[in-house]
């Protein structure tokens, strides 16, 4: 088995991290990871800027890793120092008056070492606390000149830098990664006009319309604030009882009681802007837009029962599996589409664009793919990096801009906020994820934790002793777009956001069946666990406005009959939309083929070493992760006197983990398997939870110790479960491979 593993690809961008060369030590405190030239890595193409400021940084290679290289610090064959770089003789004894004496209060190395140690914690953000990050960079398809001036669409071909961050938002930064709840999607662009941050969430909409409830919504879906509970969950009062009592959830709520909230991976999950955005071209002209990340893998998600246990056995499974990807070398890679419309198109909609409540319809503005963000490197420091990266929607470039949206509006106050607390003052910029590719210029000053040394006299503007500088870039720079605006002052919303409830249909409408259960299923769970009933009553009356068998599914699992729907909010016309395929997720099945997918092949002694060697090699160059999994770790003897080695034992990989089993021939391995209740357990949570199964030759057996059906109840075959005969499994093999890549076999759930 290892000899096999040897053979994975292992990530080009980092080879100082495996093998020898990890065992070397690098010359040097701060070493200069590979230049990219030298390791082959596939991000080494260097594009030249032609915007404000080019010629500087080179973009493009590894991206926005060379300028981080000058705080990169490597202690290999060093000595030991303090903070102050003083040589450090023993840093294991505290300095005492005798060695059974009282520490003496001068021991200034004892002191500075608990001193940080102490303050070694940052707030935790105060949502969105858990996350996972990587580098990479995008890349335009074509030049978008005519339609935005934003630096990282000038060009065909050309590569942007960006950093990805990753995230649940109820839970706290330890909480597990499994949680039903919205992802972050996060991407700060390191632009050559500055950075853009697209800070995005896997689903299009959102829970409310406006900032001024955000501070709501977060309170009530946070653990309750008398004792605490629950963490990471919002199947708990408050959430529904904030819920119920706000209409314009009900769209948000349908995306979140999907299996989109449960993604089996960050890699198989789309990604969006969610609110309408401006383009603008260096003509001042404006349309506007919405964005969408689309994962090449296809979108996949996990099955409720499935998350439960993975966040026993794998709490940090989504973050694992996105840093395992790379440093494979299999990296994400996401296009970046766009919805572009006019002023003029957007109100012929039958829905307000400024409502982020509402998305608009693939079949009403087509997504228009115009690049690929590939994440090719993990970080080198999870704090330095993934903690402090700081995300601001205030930060875009010229080309794009605002909306009024009054959700994105307060944010963008939000963001820039919330970092003076998190990161300790105003110049977070500074820390060096923060910090643009581009020179930062302005009279800006002093302040906690200041870096830069600005020479000269000068910090005011305007000057004459500084020569004028740093003057204004003029036509060059950023321009708010003129948008005419002239209304009464007033605290109020649109008539058309009062619509509440005909695009939660839209979305129900447009899942297949099997998502539909899931949705229902979701609802009757978490509002289960609500205890307070006059909240399950007012949730049903909500959904009695969307759809009439959704409610009486969800009220038949809670014991209730379907009440009165709450009233509308508007008695205005309801746009009525035709269901549309492109928002269930089984409709993008992206790449076909097994790669990344993580099979099980079931190992004990007896078993026929031969076919497992050869299927691990099979699978292995099909780019999926084949691990043999067996009752204990140690040494196996196969039927033919060869030894493999069990690489994860049952206990520590149960079957939540794994995508697919084989269990491979050998009569006495199967007795041995069947005897250990994990193996059993593993067989049927993978045919309970749809995966696809592969038994060959006496493998079989295993399928009728655990009680697993043959055939679906009407007889037919199941498509997810193959039974091959030991002297010709290739067949059965092929079709494991084809289910796998299709991910699972729905038709055979029964949760
Ligand atoms: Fe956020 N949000 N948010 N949010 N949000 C934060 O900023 C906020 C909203 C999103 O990986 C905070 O740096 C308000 C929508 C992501 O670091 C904070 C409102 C969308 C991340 C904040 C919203 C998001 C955050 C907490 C309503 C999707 C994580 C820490 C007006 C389009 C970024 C921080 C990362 C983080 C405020 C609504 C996405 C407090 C006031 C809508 C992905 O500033």
């Amino acid at each position: 088995g290892q000899e096999l593993a040897a053979d994975m690809p292992f990530n080009p961008n980092k080879p100082d991290e495996y093998g020898e060369a990890a065992r070397t030590p690098q010359p040097g405190a701060t070493a200069k990871p590979a230049s990219p030239a030298a390791t082959g890595s596939t991000s080494s193409e260097i594009v030249q800027s032609d915007k404000v400021g080019s010629g500087q940084p080179p973009i493009g290679a590894n991206p926005a890793n060379d300028p981080l290289d000058r705080v990169r610090v490597d202690a290999s064959d060093r000595h030991l120092t303090t903070n102050q770089g003083v040589p450090v003789a023993d840093n294991q004894h505290s300095l005492k008056i005798g060695l059974r004496g009282p520490t003496a209060m001068e021991d200034f190395i004892l002191r500075e070492k608990i001193t940080h140690f102490d303050h070694e914690r940052i707030p935790e953000r105060v949502v969105h606390a858990r996350g996972s990050a990587a580098h990479g960079f995008f890349e335009a398809y074509e030049d978008l000149g005519a339609i935005t001036r934003a630096a990282p669409f000038a060009a065909k071909g050309k590569r942007t830098p960006v950093f990805v961050r990753f995230s649940t938002v109820a839970g706290e930064r330890g909480s597990t990664d499994l949680a039903r709840d919205v992802r972050g999607f996060a991407v700060k662009f390191y632009t050559d006009e500055g950075n853009w941050d697209l800070v995005g969430n896997n689903i299009p909409v959102f829970f409310i319309q406006d900032a001024m409830k955000f501070p709501d919504l977060v309170h009530a879906v946070k653990p309750e604030p008398h004792h605490g509970m629950p963490q990471a969950a919002s199947a708990h009062d408050t959430f529904w009882d904030f819920a119920s009592l706000s209409p314009e959830i009900a769209h948000m709520l349908m995306w979140v009681m999907s299996d989109r909230a449960i993604p089996r991976s960050y890699r198989t999950m789309q990604g969006f802007g969610v609110h309408t955005f401006r383009l603008v071209n260096a003509q001042g002209e404006s349309q506007f837009c919405k964005f969408h990340w689309t994962p090449l893998a296809g979108t996949h998600s996990l099955v409720w029962d499935e998350a439960v246990k993975i966040s026993g056995a794998d709490p940090d499974f989504h973050r694992r599996d996105l840093w395992e990807a790379i440093e494979a070398g299999n990296f994400p890679e996401w296009e970046l589409g766009l919805q572009v419309f006019t002023e003029a198109q957007s109100e012929t909609f039958g829905f307000d664009i400024l409502d982020a409540t509402k998305l608009i319809p693939e079949e009403l503005v087509p997504v228009q793919k115009v690049g690929r963000m590939v994440l090719d490197r993990n970080p080198d420091n999870f704090f330095a990096e993934t903690e402090q990266v700081a995300f601001c929607t205030a930060h875009i470039i010229p080309g794009i801009d605002f909306s009024n949206d009054p959700l994105l509006q307060g944010r963008i106050h939000s963001y820039l906020d919330t970092q003076l607390s998190r990161l300790g003052g105003p110049n977070f910029h500074e820390i060096p994820i923060n910090a643009p590719i581009v020179q930062v210029q302005n009279n800006q000053r002093d302040g906690m934790h200041r870096q830069a040394i600005h020479r000269g006299r000068v910090s005011y503007e305007p000057n004459s002793l500084g020569g004028g500088c740093p003057f204004q870039a003029g036509s060059k720079g950023f321009t708010s777009f003129p948008e005419r605006v002239a209304e009464d002052k007033v605290r109020g919303k649109p008539e058309l956001f009062a619509d509440h409830y005909s695009q939660a249909r839209l979305f129900y409408q447009s899942q297949t069946p099997v998502e539909q259960a899931h949705i229902a299923n979701a609802f009757r769970f978490e509002l289960t666990r609500v205890q307070t009933v006059a909240i399950r009553v007012r949730m049903l009356a909500l959904l009695a406005n969307v759809d009439d068998a959704l409610v009486a599914k969800v009220a038949e699992g809670l014991g209730l009959e379907v009440p009165d729907p709450l009233p509308l909010a508007t008695d205005a016309p309801i746009p009525e939309y035709p269901p549309s395929p492109s928002l269930s997720l089984l409709a993008r099945a992206g790449i076909t083929g097994v790669r990344t997918r993580r099979v099980a092949i079931f190992v004990a002694p007896g078993v026929d070493a031969a076919m497992v060697q050869s299927i691990y090699a099979d699978l292995v160059k099909e780019g999926a992760v084949p691990r043999l999994v067996g009752n204990l770790l140690g040494k196996v003897k196969a039927a033919d006197g060869a030894v493999l080695d069990v690489e994860v034992s049952l206990e520590a990989g149960p079957s939540v983990l794994y995508d697919g089993v084989i269990v491979p021939d050998g009569a006495a391995a199967v007795e041995a398997l069947a005897r250990n209740a994990h193996a059993i357990d593993f067989v049927r949570e993978q045919y309970r939870h749809c995966k696809p199964i592969l038994v060959l030759g006496a493998g079989e057996g295993l399928l009728d110790k655990a009680m697993v059906p043959k055939a679906l109840p009407d007889g037919s075959a199941d498509p997810g479960l193959f039974i091959g005969n030991a002297t010709t499994p290739d067949a059965a093999l092929d079709g494991f491979k084809l289910a796998l890549a299709g991910h699972r076999a729905f038709v055979r759930e029964t949760d």
